[in-house]
């Protein structure tokens, strides 16, 4: 059976599981909750991030791989337009997801879940991170005028949006009102079975994650790369990260 190397609260995991869902393919969750279990996940990952899937031999790493190989193995139902300029947009608002917008969702956690005494200390750096999720949001909202979804039908575009605005909302940043066209779009996918049964794993995990002991996330060794080290030089914590990464309060992929 198909197993999938995750994280209830990963938003990359997120998305492999409502294409899962989506799909009605069977797998395994093998979550990946403690740092204990980190041997194991770099046993078929050698980047040690989650997710990773296994099929027989084969391992399948990074979201948007893993989306690409669920297309290809399991074409029905298709989560990529058939349309080629659709396909494309699909790919590009994906790209956007992963990077661009993943950052910004997680400068606003940064303050508000992972190191909330940096409220006190990084006022300036907050609202700046208050001000890039907003744009960002702002340029989805734009990307759906005239639109249900972010590419022709329902697709991958949508799935690979949907964990990080609805995370966003869940700590304090949902989409302002007057993104008309964005705060259709949440409700219309939010409806949606699989998202629903995905949402509500990441909160039930969430809540369960507080006790636990040697977490896989932990707050006190945080994860940074690419994107999210543009974003945070942005928001002016640039300097607070080589601090941080000097403290060994953080840490860089291999
Ligand atoms: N490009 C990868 C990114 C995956 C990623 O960043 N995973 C993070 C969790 S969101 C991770 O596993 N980090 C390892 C850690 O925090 O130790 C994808 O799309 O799958």
């Amino acid at each position: 059976m198909l197993q999938l190397f995750d994280h209830p609260l990963s938003p990359f995991a997120f998305k492999v599981r409502v294409l899962l869902y989506e799909k009605a393919i069977a797998f395994e969750k093998n979550e990946i909750q403690t740092e204990s279990q980190r041997h194991a996940l770099l046993e078929v990952n050698p980047l040690g991030e989650v997710p990773a899937l296994r099929d027989g031999d084969d391992v399948i790493a990074d979201s948007k791989v893993i989306a690409d190989y669920l297309e290809d193995r399991w074409p029905t139902p298709p989560l990529l337009p058939s349309n080629p300029a659709d396909r494309a947009r699909a790919r590009r608002i994906e790209l956007l997801a992963d990077g661009p917008l993943d950052a910004a969702t997680l400068m606003v956690a940064l303050f508000k879940v992972f190191r909330p005494k940096l409220e006190a200390s990084e006022p300036t750096a907050q609202a700046a991170a208050g001000a890039l999720l907003r744009r960002r949001q702002g340029a989805l909202d734009q990307e759906l005028a005239g639109r249900e979804y972010f590419a022709g039908p329902f697709s991958r575009a949508d799935v690979a949006v949907a964990p990080h605005v609805i995370m966003a909302a869940a700590i304090g940043y949902p989409v302002p009102a007057e993104l008309e066209n964005l705060t259709a779009w949440v409700a219309r996918i939010s409806a949606r079975p699989s998202v629903e049964r995905t949402t509500g794993e990441a909160f039930a995990a969430f809540a369960g994650l507080q006790d636990q002991r040697d977490p896989f996330f932990s707050n006190d060794r945080l994860h940074w790369r690419s994107d999210r080290i543009e974003a945070l030089i942005r928001i002016g914590l640039g300097a607070w990260l080589l601090d941080d990464l000097k403290k060994g309060g953080a840490f860089l992929p291999e």
